[in-house]
């Protein structure tokens, strides 16, 4: 396996000395490392659009060759400013990607298995590179990733194109989660979400987020046998939010309740603005301060006071809680409340190495929760 910091001294070698992205679980030990050791050189964006932002930014002041890392469920919001800025018809800048192929296919063209939501993308990310024009090449733990580096950096400098490493699973060292050091008394996202779930009455529709909080809520409603009122957003990060609103407008005289993350909730922040019309919102963060889902990296959210901002945005009751007891007594109010609340839980970052995933076919899950929505 690949070692993240003999793989760093390989960048810099070539004068790859800044790094931006959005973390992945597939090489969250790579990902750590960019956040704990290269502090000056690294910024943990909110969205992989936006690092490709930052990458612009720091090419025109330097002229040297950023580096943008992503999982390539990202590569969405990548394309816009890759193809109407950095692209060489236009800005011509050059990007050196660190792709994580989650969906992956082997050698042999048979895609490994991974969660429904990479089927697709795992499958197209080949041919999205090649109509992006970005040369690449596929890492895996026992690669020359010298002579990658190598390669890659010499014809994006030389060319001024951009380039990408497409990384396999398991190509990195290094574990993915960070030991949990508890700092303060909030609860866990765990133990924060059941208390939620159990005053939440179960006529109403509940929209989860991406990641480890959609798992741990799969498994408290399977455990109960109402796994129809919740519409998972297991792909789409940060779009949970505006799949309520959606929801919301045509479900007008009734409550939705969103369970979000403070990670997701950054990468389309501007979603806030619209669902905060929304009269019948419940809009629930669970602040961790961390990407906990992929190795518990932290997003720049440390000056950030969700509660306050979604009072800005226009949400009519606002709150900040961290203990059971607040939980519950808020959830109350905001299910009585005529107009939409916001509702931050602070929480430690942690889970459970043993969480079910959903067993089913993510088609399953949808015809179950509209047809909960039609009768509801
Ligand atoms: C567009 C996109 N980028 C990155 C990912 C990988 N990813 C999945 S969950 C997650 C972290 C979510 O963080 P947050 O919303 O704070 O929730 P937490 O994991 O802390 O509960 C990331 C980065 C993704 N699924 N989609």
């Amino acid at each position: 396996m690949i070692k993240p910091n003999q793989f760093i001294k390989i960048l810099k070698k070539n004068k790859i000395n800044f790094f931006a992205g959005v973390p992945d679980s597939l090489f969250a030990s790579l990902c750590n490392y960019f956040q704990d050791y290269e502090k000056k050189n690294h910024i943990l964006s909110t969205n992989e659009g936006s690092a490709v932002g930052l990458a612009i930014g720091y090419h025109l002041a330097t002229g040297k060759v950023p580096l943008v890392y992503l999982q390539n469920s990202g590569l969405g919001n990548v394309i816009n400013p890759a193809v109407s800025l950095s692209d060489k018809k236009i800005f011509n800048i050059p990007i050196f990607f660190l792709i994580g192929w989650r969906g992956e296919l082997n050698k042999n063209n048979i895609q490994i298995k991974d969660e429904p939501q990479h089927k697709t993308q795992g499958q197209i990310t080949k041919a999205l590179l090649k109509i992006l024009n970005i040369k690449f090449e596929v890492l895996n733990s026992k690669s020359n990733y010298v002579n990658i580096i190598n390669r890659l950096s010499k014809y994006s400098k030389k060319n001024n194109k951009p380039v990408a490493i497409l990384i396999r699973k398991n190509s990195f060292a290094g574990k993915k989660n960070i030991q949990v050091k508890k700092k303060n008394n909030f609860l866990t996202r765990e133990i924060a979400l059941q208390t939620v779930f159990d005053c939440i009455p179960k006529n109403i529709p509940k929209v989860s987020t991406t990641g480890m909080l959609s798992r741990e809520l799969y498994e408290m409603n399977k455990k109960i046998k109402k796994e129809k009122n919740t519409f998972m957003c297991i792909g789409g990060m940060g779009h949970a939010i505006s799949i309520t609103s959606g929801l919301a407008m045509v479900k007008n005289k009734r409550k939705i309740i969103c369970l979000d993350g403070d990670g997701s909730s950054l990468m389309h922040f501007g979603a806030m603005a619209v669902s905060a019309k929304m009269k019948n919102i419940i809009h629930i963060v669970f602040n961790n301060h961390a990407h906990d889902s992929v190795g518990g990296q932290t997003p720049p959210s440390e000056n950030i006071e969700f509660y306050k901002i979604s009072k800005q945005f226009g949400y009519s009751h606002s709150y900040k809680v961290n203990s059971k007891k607040e939980i519950v007594k808020k959830i109350k109010v905001a299910i009585k409340n005529k107009n939409n609340t916001f509702i931050e839980i602070l929480c430690i970052k942690g889970h459970r190495d043993n969480l079910l995933r959903p067993s089913k076919e993510a088609a399953y899950y949808k015809k179950i929760f509209m047809k909960f929505i039609k009768e509801n």
